[in-house]
This record gives C-alpha cells, structure tokens and sequence, in this order.
C-alpha cells in the first residue's frame, strides 16, 4: 500500500529512510499483523480476573470469565473509547472556560475579551443578562455557567441544551439520552462499563450516544469561548503544505489542540524584537511559524498562518530538516516526535503538566505569563536554529493555496450579502431547487491505514461533481489544503454545475471576483459545532428536524477516541456518518446492527461502514436522494 498520496509527504519521508529513521508507517508494518480480537473488539481487559476474549469466529468460549459475551464486550470497548474521546474535548474545553473566569477577574492579562459581540451571543443564549453591564462581569457569568455544564446539574447541559433543534432535545429527553454533567457523564461511562455493571449492550450504547452528547456540548463550549477570547474566524487566504517551511527563517511548528497556547505564540512572533533577535541569529526572513493538525486550524483561520502538515504525517515535519522547534500541547501528538526530533537539531517542547514526552524540553505555560512562556518557547527555537546542519535540509517546494476561516457567523455574513434581510435563504432556496444537491462535512483524520488523503480525494471530487456543498474540520481540512481543494480554483475544477453557481453567486456578492473555495475550511475538530450551528440553522428556518435534512457527514481515514465520540454524537444528532475504517466491532452482530441500522429508529442517524471511497461517495448521494424525497425535493 502506498503511504500517502502527498508527494511533499512522500519526498519528506524519502529523505527520513536516507538517514535510517523509522516512522508511523515503520512502526504499523511491524505491528502487522494486528490482533484480530482487538481489531472485532472482542477482548475484555476490565478486570484482573482477565485477559478475557472470545473468538469472532465461533471457536472456544463465547463467554468471559465473569460471564460478559462479545455483544457486551464489543459495547463496553466502544463506550469508552466515547468517554476517552468525551474526556479529551472536555478537558480543552473546561481549561478554556476557566482562564475565560481569570481573564474575566483580572488574573489572565495576556487573555482580554476579544470579540464582545460573540459573548454578548453566547450570553444571551445561555440566559446570562448583557443589559447594561461591563463586559467582564458578563464574560465571568458565561465562565461560571460554562463551569457548571462539568458537574452534575439537575438540569440538561446548557451547551447542549441551548444549541440543538426542539425536536432534538425532545428525542434525547425521550430515549433518556439528556447527559447532566460532561465529567459525570465521562465518569458515568467507566462507571457503567466496569466490572460487574452494565451487562446489557443496547443500555450501554444508550449510555454512549448520552456521553457523545456531553462531547457535542464540550466542542462547541471550546468553539465559542475560543473566538470570545481570540475572534471569531473570517475567511482568510494563507498556505498548506511543508513547502510553507522556509530555509531562511526560525521554522516553528505549533501542532496540538488548544489556542490557548497557540494564539499567544503566534501573537508574540509577530513582535519585532523576537524576529530581530532572529534575524540577528542569521535568520534573514525572521520566525516562521506554521501549523500542524488542530491547533494549526485554530491559528490558520485567525493569523492566517500556513498548515505545514497533519495528522498521521506530522513526523515529516522534523524529516525536512528545517524544524526548529515542534511546539505541543495535548492530543494527537506522537511520542515518537521525540526520538526523531534527536536525530535533528529539532527541539520538540512540551508545555502542558498532563502531556510530558520523555526527551523533550518541557516549558510549562500558565495563564498568568503566556506571553513570557511564548517569548521563551521562541528563543529555545532560535539558539536550535543556529544548530541547523544545513547539508540536512529537504524542503519539499509543494504548498497549495488555501482559503480557511468559514465559521458559521463568517457564511452567514457571506449569504447576507446576497439576501440581507434573510441571509439563509439563497442557501436554502439553492437546496430546495436541487443546485445544491445536499452538505457534506468531512471530519477526522488520517490513518496508517489508509493510503494517506486518497478517501478524501476520491470522495470530495464524486461528491461536488454531483453538486454536494462540502464543509471541512480537523485534519480533513488539512487534507483538503494539501491538495488545493480549499480555493475557487478547485471550484472550477470539480464542482457541478448547480454547486458552482451558487459558489460563484456568494463569491462575488463578498467581492472574491469568483467562486468561494469548493471545500469550506470551518476550522478544527471541536469546531464540528460550527457545522452543527449550520445545520441547526437551517432545520429551524424549514421548521424540519435535523434527521430530515439532506446533510451527512464522512470521517473516511478515522483515528482517535475523540472521533468516535463526534461520529457518535453526529448520529444521534440525525446524520447519516460515514466511517472508512471499519471501528472495532465486528466482534457482536448485535452491536453492528444497532450502529449502522437499528439506531436509525431512534435518532434518525446511523453509521455507513464504507472503506471504497467511490462506493462510499455513491451511497452517501444516494442517502441524500431519501432524504431529499422525504422532504418533498427533487431527488
Ligand atoms: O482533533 S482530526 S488526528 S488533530 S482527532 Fe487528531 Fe484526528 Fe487530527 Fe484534531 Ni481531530
Ligand atoms: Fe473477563 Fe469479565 Fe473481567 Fe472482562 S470483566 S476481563 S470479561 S472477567
């Protein structure tokens, strides 16, 4: 199997086997084969009385020691794979909403309020008063709000609550699925998923889909508090790919997830005395920072920094020699970046007290001096820059275009501008007469287990040539940017007729002399929420729930925990989701069917277990077709 099909990808990894060193692609052949039972989900490692596991093929015991079969096996495993992934976005989301509450009393000075309209937004709708009030009294009630969706309330999660269809919270309160605490709730999971607890597999995917929820309300707290404290995103034009790695400049890459830390970097390397002291370091063209994977989103939409890579590829930054420093938070880092990062003059800098890499610098960042930990995460890349061994450097020249910063108030400004009283309109309008065929949101990452962006290519091109508006978060985006499609050039290319016309109609309306990008970078993976605020939109102005509309999602080269929560969370929000890496679950029929059928009944939305993107592709049009009938629309 091809590794990628990204020649900066392929030339960066050529010029790392030259020098011997291994990466994701090495280590996964040495893996192989990978254990069947764990690839089904049917081992069980929840108490000490195991190991327990149960052939998938019908050999040997069907039961655990405790009594636990494969359905319940199959359930447990992907319970908590929802609750790790519930827990990962829970824990971003809760560090942002407590510096909100210290930049809100005074004790985060590097963290002012910078969009007071979106937190006026969020204010209102979480019932928190703006009348007549300063602007930090307002941002320490949303803080303390935000705060209070982590422990169990008696009521429903207000990030859930307020931000979901009637009908939405109706089916939830129905199938009591309403989740009252996100780290109860994450605590709930491995409480019921323990030894000797939930033993019927459909209540522990009831539990699941509830905990996916409390995932839902964490991303989109993380996405409103991150534009509250840094803006709300705006389409801007910047790069992707390793060729945004310059040989003349202090390379620093920020790759993780939060903006708390990414923001502040990017802030303070635009300060003349850090590039000066660059320049001075012999560093003709200053700092250079660039983006990798979530974090790289987050500054790409509001610095306008370029993505330098993502996702399953994220070595290959180090591998072109030119990295000075890889600066991480938490989530989706490799700790393998340490060892290659030794093979270079890299220095790989940690920076948070729960995401410690043997081998790397660690400079702890605090609230309270981020700017002072940004100036010195930058010297630290400076002093590795004059170690650079020149003889090592392999910029891949290969960087595209690419338009990013589409969040939701960004396309309803664009669609205002061609409908002012009712900006959703044209949108919907479009739809109904079938120019827009349906939406796709690509999320999600790659793996080593798919040839590196093939999925996304093949499906993106099937899709918009049969007029599909396509929408893109996390590393999907980095995908898309790599290979140009996050520009109007791509809209000429690929897109149908219907799509390009609408395309080109808001493009010119906003004053781009042409089409908007035919993929919309909506920016990282919380910001899913971003793409649900849309589609929430849309349902209330039809006066039509979620599960009725002509929209689906696609995770085709899935990785993470928190992936399998989004995925979760998309279903129960009524999207058909497609996945292109079959989960872990084939162990229990019962559990693939309630997945990819039986779940359907309930919330309208169910996974499409494809990995032939083309065959993918045809099925998610032609789920758009039903829906689009069932509303009464030109198939
Ligand atoms: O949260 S898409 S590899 S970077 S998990 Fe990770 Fe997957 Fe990328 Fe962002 Ni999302
Ligand atoms: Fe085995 Fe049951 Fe223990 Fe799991 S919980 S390891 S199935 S005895």
């Amino acid at each position: 199997m091809e590794k990628s099909i990204d020649k900066a990808t392929l030339s960066a990894l050529e010029h790392g086997e030259k020098s011997g060193i291994r990466t994701v692609w090495d280590r996964y052949a040495a893996q192989r084969p990978q254990c069947g039972f764990g690839e089904t989900g049917v081992c069980c490692r929840h108490c000490l009385q195991g190991p327990c596991r149960i052939s998938p093929f019908g050999h040997g015991p069907k039961e655990g020691v405790c009594g636990a079969n494969a359905d319940v096996m199959v359930a447990r495993g992907l319970s908590r794979a929802v609750a790790a992934g519930t827990s990962s976005h829970g824990g971003h989301a809760k560090h942002m909403a407590h510096t909100l509450l210290k930049s809100a009393i005074g004790e985060a000075a590097d963290y002012p309020i910078r969009d007071e309209a979106k937190l006026k937004t969020v204010a209102g709708r979480i019932g928190v008063s703006i009348d007549n009030r300063d602007i930090n009294s307002i941002a320490l009630d949303v803080a303390r709000k935000a705060l209070e969706d982590f422990s169990e309330k008696e009521s429903p999660l207000t990030w859930a609550a307020t931000t979901v269809t009637k009908g939405r919270v109706e089916t939830f309160l129905k199938f009591g699925v309403v989740p009252t605490g996100i780290d109860s709730t994450v605590s709930e999971s491995m409480h019921r998923t323990t030894y000797g607890v939930d033993s019927d597999p459909v209540n522990i995917l009831l539990g699941a889909i509830k905990c996916a929820l409390a995932d839902y309300a964490a991303c989109h707290m993380a996405t409103d508090i991150a534009d509250i404290l840094f803006g709300t995103p705006t389409p801007v034009v910047t790069r992707a790919n390793l060729g945004v790695l310059k040989k003349t400049a202090v390379n620093i890459a920020l790759h993780g997830h939060n903006p708390l830390l990414s923001d502040i970097v990017a802030q303070v390397s635009g300060e003349k005395a850090m590039n000066d002291r660059a320049k001075a370091a012999g560093a003709s063209d200053g700092i250079n920072v660039v983006g990798v994977c979530c974090t790289g989103n987050e500054i790409m939409m509001r610095h306008k920094i370029p993505m330098a890579t993502s996702s399953v590829s994220q070595e290959t930054a180090v591998l072109t020699g030119a990295l000075d420093a890889m600066v991480v938070d938490y989530q989706c880092i490799m700790p393998s970046l340490a060892g290659i990062a030794e093979c270079y003059h890299t220095k790989l800098i940690t920076t948070m007290p729960i995401a410690k890499i043997p081998g790397a610098i660690h400079i702890e960042f605090h609230e309270s001096s981020a700017k002072e930990s940004a100036r010195k995460i930058i010297e630290t890349a400076i002093e590795a820059f004059q170690k650079r061994d020149p003889n090592r450097v392999n910029i891949p020249e290969i960087s595209s275009t690419a338009y990013a910063g589409f969040s939701t108030e960004a396309i309803i400004g664009a669609l205002s501008l061609v409908n002012k009283e009712d900006p959703l309109k044209p949108l919907i309008d479009n739809i109904v007469s079938g120019n827009i065929y349906g939406v796709c949101l690509f999320a999600g990452c790659n793996t080593v287990k798919v040839t590196q962006d093939a999925n996304y290519f093949a499906m993106v091109k099937e899709l918009a040539k049969n007029n599909v508006l396509i929408l893109a978060t996390g590393c999907a985006s980095g995908a898309f940017g790599r290979h140009g499609f996050l520009t109007p050039e791509a809209t000429e290319k690929y897109a149908g007729p219907g799509l390009k016309a609408v395309l080109t109609a808001v493009g010119q309306a906003a004053g781009l002399g042409g089409p908007l990008p035919l993929v919309l970078h909506m920016g990282s993976c919380v910001d899913n929420s971003r793409a649900a605020d849309v589609a929430v939109a849309v349902a209330n102005k039809l006066g039509v729930d979620l599960h009725m509309l002509p929209v689906v999602a696609s995770a085709p080269e899935p990785v993470t925990e928190k992936a399998v929560a989004i995925g979760t969370w998309a279903v129960a929000a009524g999207l058909p989701t497609h996945l292109g890496v079959v989960p872990p679950v084939l162990g229990s029929k019962l559990v693939a069917e309630v997945l990819t059928s039986t779940v359907k009944d309930l919330f309208g939305g169910y996974f499409i277990v494809e990995p032939d993107p083309l065959k993918a592709a045809e099925k998610l049009l032609s789920v758009i077709g039903e829906r689009r009938k069932g509303l009464g629309l030109m198939a």
